[in-house]
């Protein structure tokens, strides 16, 4: 049974290109359809709040959802599909991510690196080793074209590299890397309403469906230490889940965006969910995710926004199991190949910055950062904990 979904997940592969078409294709329809239909959903509740408008003295504007010229029409750069664009506008964006972990937590308790590797005969975990840190960097290109008024399309292309230092029970230590191209998402963003007055400030929302491609491997390796018992030296082997740069399936993406801005002032809120679907040729999926954002801007001048963002993650445990780790789970190698080790929650506060820069040749070009660290871990572990994240990124607007 298993053989026989390894080669429909393989087989499916070879169709990407006519998914991305047929979606492309599927989009163009729905796109006429959908606006027809808000149109029809809205209309009366436009009215209404026209009529309020109209007895304050003010005009109610409808349907503009995207300002290039000011900083915050984006959200924190840390945050993905947080704004559509107009019909015919494009956007190309690079981001670098880096994300620092380090030391070990079981549920919210930190457990030191000795006492992971430590027997449990004498109180430790009884692992052989364990890691001691971790950075992955992310190199994430982007692009966004508003096909329609009502429809933008969003590629994203990650590329990932991650490094992990080790420390083993007699007391070594090595680092095992590995890089390459992680899983591709195609997003298409739907406008659903923007309303804005000046009693009420302006709102917007939109709903984003993701599919991620199963493009990053799930293959990566590296060389290792044999422990001295075993003859000693090096060997070439298959890294633990956290070191793999894709998940090895497809996986759907949906998640809504509220934005609401007044003045100088902004704020989003953003729930997300990441769905991983069936297994992939190693026999497992990786955990199922829920994402909230929610953010607040100022826009100290009219090239600047300020931001305070929380980010809560949930994710669950990797289903099934990669078979090439069974020997390693037997022997309590390293928590790391253990799916059932995999789930966890966690809520991070960030800081950031948008920073605009003058139109030229009706290009609009930024910069932004964003740095946090999490307030708030419990960990399905014992599992390594986030120390910090940054992101750094440059987008230009045509
Ligand atoms: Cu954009």
């Amino acid at each position: 049974m298993k053989k026989i979904f390894s080669h429909v997940q393989t087989s499916v592969r070879k169709y990407w290109v006519a998914l991305i078409l047929g979606l492309l294709i599927l989009g163009i329809g729905l796109a006429q359809a959908h606006a027809a239909l808000l149109d029809g959903l809205f209309s009366d509740l436009e009215e209404g709040w026209a009529e309020d408008a109209a007895e304050k003295g003010e005009t109610l504007t409808i349907g503009d959802f995207y300002q290039a010229e000011v900083p915050d029409a984006h959200g924190p750069i840390g945050t993905m599909a947080n704004h559509t664009h107009n019909y015919g506008e494009f956007m190309f964006s690079y981001r670098y991510m880096n994300m620092f972990m380090k030391g070990t937590l079981n549920g919210t308790d930190g457990i030191s690196d000795q006492n992971v590797v430590r027997p449990t005969q004498v109180g430790g975990e009884g692992f052989v080793v364990t890691p001691t840190d971790m950075t992955m960097q992310m190199h994430m290109f982007s692009g966004m074209w508003g096909m329609t008024d009502t429809l933008t399309w969003m590629l994203m292309v990650p590329y990932i590299e991650n490094d992990m230092n080790h420390l083993t029970r007699g007391g070594g230590t090595f680092r095992t890397s590995s890089n390459g191209i992680g899983d591709v998402r195609l997003v298409s963003m739907w406008r659903l309403y923007a309303i804005e007055s000046p009693s009420i400030g302006a709102h917007k929302t939109h709903f984003n469906f993701g599919v991620g491609f199963p493009t990053g491997s799930i293959n990566a390796e590296d060389v290792v230490p044999r422990p001295p018992n075993q003859g000693g030296g090096k060997f070439r082997t298959t890294l633990p889940y956290p070191m793999q740069l894709g998940s090895g399936t497809f996986s759907i993406v949906p998640s809504l965006a509220y934005l609401w801005g007044s003045g100088d002032f902004s704020a989003g809120v953003m729930p997300k969910g990441f769905v991983y679907l069936g297994e992939n040729s190693q026999d497992y999926a990786v955990g199922n995710k829920f994402n909230l954002n929610s953010w607040g801007a100022y826009r100290a001048a009219d090239w600047i926004s300020l931001s305070v963002r929380l980010n809560y993650e949930w994710w669950a445990n990797y289903r099934g199991a990669d078979p090439r780790f069974d020997q390693a789970v037997q022997r309590q190698l390293v928590y790391t190949v253990f799916p059932n080790l995999r789930g966890g929650e966690r809520l991070d506060m960030l800081g950031g910055a948008n920073v605009l820069f003058p139109e030229f040749m009706g290009y609009e070009t930024r910069l932004a950062v964003e740095y946090g660290q999490p307030i708030y871990q419990n960990l399905e572990g014992p599992q390594l904990a986030t120390d910090h994240v940054l992101w750094l990124g440059f987008q230009l607007v045509h």
